[in-house]
């Protein structure tokens, strides 16, 4: 498939998706969030692909929404169209996503970070939600998302004032599951994405499916469910190689079913 804002490039059951209006800092359009919302369907689709990495280039993921397409939107329209609602499309995804972040990831860059599954951040990294600055808040997720990764402290501050986070930072408060240096960002990437495209693809969904779980109910529920998807994954051949595997000391060989 040819895209105008992105990139793709599939590396063994691994899918690269680039964003790639380098000149704007990948500033967020209407036209890349179809493509990408488009690919991502592709690869969810597509039975080589086990894993997605979410990447930019090394100055930015994504600077936020594109404020120049945003700047005229009135309520009406914006309401109207739903604007931007399509964002959410990655959330429904149940093959496993991975940000791979350099550089800034602000505004809307940031919310379409977090809803990836987990962030890995190059030391370039600079997180933030500068919506305030505009005279907007945020909109695709922000004051949830950045709320439940880092707590209330921290995303009040980000948000109320618009300042930005390294990567150390982010690490530190739970923002991001690993900093990288630059230059293996993606190398690093698609090993990690690799090393889970290779485990059992349906116990890897379960597993993103259970921990989604957790940010949409009380513990008890969450634990509940977690439970029963726990003794579903003995009705599956990958529990018994994975564990005839274990006991025979040898690799598993996963068939995905
Ligand atoms: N939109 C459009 N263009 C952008 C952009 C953006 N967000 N960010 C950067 N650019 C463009 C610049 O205009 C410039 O273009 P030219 O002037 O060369 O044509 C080019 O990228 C290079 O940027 P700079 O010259 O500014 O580069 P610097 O290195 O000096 O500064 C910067 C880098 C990242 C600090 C700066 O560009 C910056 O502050 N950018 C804006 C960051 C920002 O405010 N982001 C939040 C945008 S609001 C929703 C979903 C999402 C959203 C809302 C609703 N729904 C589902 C309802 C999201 C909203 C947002 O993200």
């Amino acid at each position: 498939m040819n895209y105008e804002t992105i990139i793709t490039e599939t590396k063994g059951k691994v899918i690269l998706l680039m964003l790639n209006r380098p000149d704007q800092l990948n500033a967020l359009n209407a036209e890349l969030i179809d493509e990408l919302g488009d690919a991502i369907k592709n690869a969810e689709n597509n039975e080589n692909i086990s894993a997605i990495i979410i990447t930019g280039n090394d100055k930015a993921f994504a600077a936020g929404a594109d404020i120049k397409e945003m700047k005229d939107k009135s309520f009406a329209s914006s309401y109207m169209e739903n604007f931007i609602s399509r964002w959410e499309a990655i959330t429904f995804c149940r093959k496993p996503i991975i940000a791979a972040v350099a550089g800034y990831a602000l505004g809307g860059g940031c919310e379409l970070a977090m809803m990836c599954d987990f962030i890995l951040a190059a030391e370039s990294a600079k997180f933030g939600q500068p919506e305030i600055k505009l005279g907007i808040i945020p909109g695709a997720g922000g004051t949830q998302r950045l709320s439940r990764f880092v707590g209330k402290s921290k995303a009040m501050e980000m948000i109320l004032t618009g300042r930005m986070m390294d990567a150390d930072e982010a690490e530190r408060c739970g923002l991001v599951s690993r900093v990288i240096k630059d230059e293996e960002l993606i190398s690093e990437s698609i090993k990690t994405a690799t090393d889970i495209a290779n485990l059992s693809s349906p116990s890897v969904f379960l597993a993103k499916d259970s921990v989604n779980y957790a940010y949409n109910s009380a513990l008890s529920q969450g634990v509940e469910y977690e439970r029963k998807l726990f003794y579903s994954t003995f009705s599956l051949n990958d529990q018994k190689e994975g564990m005839e595997a274990f006991i025979e000391k040898r690799k598993p060989n996963f068939k995905n079913c």
